[in-house]
């Protein structure tokens, strides 16, 4: 196991091995039999690109060995922050064969956020797009550079400023990926990439994820989504994303010989054209997607017919909306409960009406284990809310280098306590009822209250910050601060929101709402009272 991470305890391994669970592939052997299996079938279409089995796995080997001609291998960390391109397709499967694992950037993500994971995860590479949604990632590649030293090199998909071409990695006609280096090629056991969680801490945390556990998650879910040779997928959400990447996702329908199709934005206009034009089957949303598809079916004529089975996830679907869904798009509603940490829970096309309108679906391991507990830590009777806590075939046991925070972000049986309130239901199912955790869910964004609070704190006039969700029609929430201000006078939301990004903050993580107070409630530990201090502002104007 790379340093720095927590493997599965050998017996559990073990066994999920001899269930044939884990079945000793890398994520790039995967591609190579998709490959032979597939042939000149059309594996990945981007505008007017459209790019067969075949292609794909001869494009990713050169790559690859662009990548190993310039010194990139086994355990190499690779920070990767591009949008929905092929380009991100054949450098992560390029990046799996040598053994070379990516981290996985989401595009919005700024100096603050980059910075951080690529001194953390000590890379040697940063991969950017030359500019995505009227953003210029050269010179957040620059500045990154010179805060970084271990990033050697930058690559640029497009128009490459001062640095390296991507098209310059497949130029080369090298020998094939998998002819291995001194470092040798992955084992099916060993990490893959790192997920971003969307996590509590101040900075966000790196989910090792290894090839068996992430090529086990995207073949059940592909085998439950029924996904085969005649589904065409619209990536929507950013690929980074696990919902999308993985759930069954890009991996989960390449594997089924599907179509991968890539949308570059969320719009019901771009999206609902491309669903007719490619006849798309199969596409995955956050709730307030679904919201604007919605309003869209309302004024935008086009042919969905080809849908049949909408997934939503990532916040809270409410029931009323559910029932909206099959109706309007004439398909089936699946809800999606997932986690970058790995359990993933979603409704089946055999679940009676209710139970997809109501739940969140149920796990789709058989060996998923999940625990329901009170504060205490004591299991919560079948039916009661409580804390979810679980752990399985491709649920991490640790977050990357973070031994402090593991040893509370688990419990000693290896549990994940994952901070989402649920309430089981006799059929298996989980009901997401809220969070324990100090996360806000901004439409599918989470965003860490304490590290907007250590961003807000640090500017001159305030003297005490804590953030907080607020209820919103369209995002379900948006981010508040509340402030105690200095003595010297209060800042203005405009003045906070310069000032968190003129240190890198990714905007999505930007208050939308201040609320000025002279002090805050606090619970009897004398940490600030966050249940009371929502209510409060929830019941007052600001
Ligand atoms: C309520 N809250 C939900 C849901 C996730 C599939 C789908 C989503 C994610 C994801 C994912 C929710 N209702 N249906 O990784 O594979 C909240 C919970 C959870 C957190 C995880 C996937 N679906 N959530 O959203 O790592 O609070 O993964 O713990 O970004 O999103 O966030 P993330």
């Amino acid at each position: 196991m790379l340093e720095g991470c927590v493997g599965w305890p050998p017996e559990t391994a073990d066994r999920y091995r001899k269930l044939g669970l884990w079945e000793g592939r890398t994520l790039g052997d995967e591609l190579r039999r998709w490959a032979l299996a597939h042939q000149d079938r059309v594996a990945l279409v981007a505008g007017e690109r459209r790019v067969s089995y075949r292609e794909l796995d001869a494009w990713v080997d050169r790559v690859a060995a662009g990548l190993r001609a310039r010194g990139i291998g086994r355990d190499d960390r690779i920070v990767v922050q591009l949008p929905n391109v092929p380009e991100f397709v054949v450098l992560c499967f390029a990046l799996y064969r040598l053994g070379a694992l990516p981290v996985f950037a989401l595009p919005a993500h700024r100096a603050n956020e980059i910075t951080y994971l690529c001194r953390h995860a000590e890379a040697v590479a940063y991969v950017v797009a030359d500019t995505h949604h009227g953003f210029d990632y050269r010179p957040l590649a620059e500045a990154v550079r010179a805060e970084v030293p271990s990033v050697r090199e930058v690559f640029v998909v497009g128009d490459p400023g001062p640095f390296t071409p991507f098209e310059a990695l497949s130029a080369a006609s090298g020998t094939p990926a998998d002819a291995g280096d001194a470092r040798g090629g992955p084992d099916s056991g060993d990490v893959a990439f790192f997920l971003l969680s969307g996590g509590t801490t101040a900075l966000p945390k790196l989910i090792p994820r290894t090839h068996d556990d992430y090529a086990y998650q995207t073949r059940v879910s592909a085998e439950i989504c029924e996904v085969d040779e005649t589904c065409v997928y619209l990536a929507v959400l950013p690929l980074p994303f696990n919902f999308t990447w993985g759930c069954p996702g890009v991996l989960g329908v390449l594997g089924a010989g599907g179509r991968v199709v890539l949308a570059t934005g969320t719009g019901p206009e771009e999206c609902f054209a491309l669903i007719e034009s490619e006849r798309v089957t199969l596409t995955s949303v956050v709730p307030t997607i679904a919201h604007l598809w919605l309003d869209g079916r309302e004024w935008i004529e086009r042919d969905l017919s080809s849908l049949r089975t909408l997934q939503i996830g990532s916040a809270k679907l409410h029931p009323e909306v559910a029932r909206r869904i099959e109706p309007a798009f004439g398909c089936a509603l699946q809800q999606v409960f997932g986690m970058a940490e790995g359990l993933l829970c979603v409704t089946r096309s055999t679940d009676d009406p209710e139970t997809v309108m109501t739940t969140q679906g149920r796990p789709i391991s058989p060996e998923d284990e999940l625990r329901v507990v009170d504060p205490q830590g004591r299991a919560v009777p079948v039916g009661g809310t409580g804390e979810l806590l679980t752990r399985g075939p491709y649920t991490l046991r640790g977050y990357y280098r973070a031994p402090e925070h593991n040893a509370t972000a688990f419990d000693e049986e290896g549990f994940y306590r994952t901070g989402d309130l649920v309430r089981l239901t006799d059929g298996g199912g989980v009901v997401v009822e809220g969070r324990v955790k100090d996360v806000i869910v901004r439409g599918g964004d989470k965003v860490s209250a304490t590290e907007v609070e250590r961003h807000v704190s640090a500017h001159p006039k305030v003297e005490q910050a804590a953030v907080i969700p607020v209820a919103d029609p369209v995002l379900g929430e948006r981010v508040c601060a509340c402030v105690i201000p200095a003595a010297d006078g209060a800042p203005s939301l405009k003045e906070l929101k310069l000032f968190l990004s003129s240190r890198g903050v990714a905007d999505f993580k930007l208050p939308e709402r201040l609320v000025l107070r002279e002090s805050f409630p606090l619970t009897g530990l004398g940490k600030v009272d966050k249940k009371r201090l929502r209510a409060d502002v929830a019941g007052s104007r600001g």
